[in-house]
């Protein structure tokens, strides 16, 4: 059955791979499964046929003969249990890598997306100021603390790659540019190890073709 998911028709980070499409191509990739990239404007991502798919107007989806997926986390983890690959046959050691799942969405990613778009939903607000960044930062270095002391010289956070490590990963890039992550080696070392992997390349590659396409076309 066809698979078919949603991206931006113009990604805003020019094809670095930030867009949340990335992290089910990379899933996609690593099981082994071809799809479908439909692209949509900001303008369509908010008219009634996309609402239907996406509640929130967003990108991406995933659609499959009449199943229709939204959330990155609920999409991955529909690939890792429909797929070998991306999670354990242990059942324990499979509970836990839905741990990180969650972990990477629920507790890393929102102080880094909470920075991220600080100085576009905040700057207009008295409080806004370099103390409330500092603070945005630290909050985000707390986690990464924690995170970083957990990994230790470990290549995946528990066992074998898992969906666990792809979303964390895929969080840990948003800090692209930031220079926090950078003072963490081991989690520097494990972002570049997810990103050595063949299927992230080719996922990376699908994503940064579009752009091309629609920048020189
Ligand atoms: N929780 C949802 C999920 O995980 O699927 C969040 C989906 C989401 O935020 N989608 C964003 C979107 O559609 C794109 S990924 N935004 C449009 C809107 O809300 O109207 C977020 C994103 C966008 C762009 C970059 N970038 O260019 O660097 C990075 C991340």
């Amino acid at each position: 059955m066809t698979i078919t998911i949603t991206a931006f028709e113009r990604s805003p980070d020019g094809g670095k791979g930030l867009a949340r499409d990335m992290r089910v191509r990379w899933a996609l990739e690593e099981v082994g499964q071809p799809y479908e990239v439909r692209l949509v404007s900001f303008r369509a991502m908010k008219e009634p046929a996309h609402l239907t798919l996406h509640p929130f107007g967003q990108i991406p989806t995933y659609e499959e003969g009449d199943l229709a997926l939204f959330e990155t986390g609920a999409i991955v983890f529909h690939i890792a249990e429909r797929h070998g690959g991306l999670l354990p046959d242990d059942a324990h050691a499979r509970a836990r890598a839905i741990t990180w799942m969650f972990a990477a969405l629920n507790t890393v990613e929102p102080p880094i997306v909470e920075r991220e778009q600080a100085p576009y939903v905040e700057r207009d607000e008295t409080w806004y100021n370099e103390e409330r960044l500092t603070f945005l930062d630290d909050r985000i270095r707390a986690r990464l603390d924690e995170l970083s002391a957990r990994l230790g010289e470990a290549d995946w956070l528990d066992g074998a790659f898992s969906a666990g490590d792809l979303l964390m990963v895929m969080v840990l890039r948003r800090l692209d540019g930031t220079g926090i992550l950078e003072e963490y080696p081991n989690l520097s070392a494990y972002v570049a190890r997810g990103e050595a992997r063949p299927a992230y390349k080719r996922a990376f590659d699908a994503q940064l073709a579009v752009f091309t396409a629609t920048s020189t076309g």
